[in-house]
């Protein structure tokens, strides 16, 4: 029995040995998840060069898994300001190799493919990978949302004003937020008429895609407005350049602090999954505000680390 005024809900089910409270707002309810970053590309704004060999990339990826990643998003083409982008064979030929490690590695850690081309995704899918993480929203390749729903696969829908290459040049918005959600709303009843169930839909303001640093933090301050939509949202705070402009620090690899702020902040207004290049230090400070704001904790850790090597 719980006492008066606590509930039980999905979350807290887990939780052993405390009785849990309703939380502040109701939507951190639902359970978090971590997306590890992967990058397989020279040319990242944060990691460029440094996961470019499969080899490497697997050997990362499995350590993002061990560390608590629940999905890893395998990317091969930037998207940093200023980037003109790559063909579908180049992408492929870097993402593929390190999903199939992934996999024969006996992984069985969910798989996006941070893509705007469908060959690629299709190629993606075949080899394992189970959801589309569209920077594009499913307006870069007209066959990617048919894609999408033939497969049956999750997808992701992120807000971009532009294009990587002009992206950063002078945004401008009335209202952020309300033209953010907007455009989420309008590309969410586009996917569903396009066959994609809306449960396999889940959303992305699209942080420092075509925003200033004051549009970044509206985003991440009114985030509940774009959860209000019923969809997951997805938020890509990690080491990005807002949080460099905040803190003075250059390096990106030196912004983990910074990008755990806003994940703290982003689950209190009821984001669902965060995607982040440092898995570790993500789980702990997410389980942590996880736990104060549902006024309970795991008894036992949540999830057990098994060491798998690549070789
Ligand atoms: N950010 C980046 C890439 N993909 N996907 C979603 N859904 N949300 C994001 O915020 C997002 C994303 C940019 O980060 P990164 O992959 O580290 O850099 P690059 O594009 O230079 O490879």
């Amino acid at each position: 029995m719980l006492p008066p005024g606590r509930v039980a809900g999905p979350r807290y089910d887990r939780l052993q040995g405390v009785a849990p409270v309703a939380p502040r707002r109701a939507s951190v309810v639902a359970v978090h998840r971590i997306m590890g970053v992967v990058n397989v590309t020279p040319d990242s704004f944060s990691d460029g060069g440094e996961f470019l060999d499969a080899e490497v990339a697997i050997r990362h990826a499995v350590e993002l898994a061990e560390e608590g990643a629940d999905i890893l998003d395998v990317g091969g083409e930037s998207t940093r300001p200023g980037s003109v982008g790559v063909d579908a064979e180049a992408e492929l030929r870097r993402v593929l190799p390190v999903i199939d490690g992934i996999r024969a590695a006996g992984l069985d850690t969910r798989i996006s493919v941070d893509t705007s081309k469908a060959a690629v995704a299709a190629a993606a899918l075949d080899a394992g990978a189970d959801y589309v993480n569209d920077v594009t929203a499913l307006r870069g390749d007209p066959e990617l949302a048919g894609l999408v729903a033939d497969r049956g696969a999750d997808v992701c829908l992120m807000h971009m004003l532009g294009s990587p290459r002009t992206m950063q040049d002078d945004p401008r918005y009335d209202d952020v937020v309300d033209e953010v959600k907007a455009f989420l709303e309008e590309r969410l009843a586009a996917a569903v008429r396009a066959g994609i169930p809306e449960q396999r839909v889940e959303l992305d303001p699209g942080i420092g895609f075509g925003k200033t640093v004051a549009h970044n933090l509206e985003l991440i301050d009114r985030l509940d407005e774009i959860v209000a939509l019923g969809r997951p949202v997805v938020l890509g705070t990690s080491r990005k350049g807002f949080l460099g402009r905040i803190t003075g620090r250059d390096r990106p690899r030196d912004r983990t602090a910074a990008t755990l702020a806003t994940l703290v902040l982003g689950l209190e207004r009821g984001a669902s999954v965060f995607r982040v290049h440092d898995v570790a230090a993500a789980r702990d400070a997410l389980a942590v505000a996880a736990a104060t704001l549902a006024r309970g904790w795991p008894a036992t850790t949540p999830r057990t680390t098994t060491r798998t090597t690549t070789s």
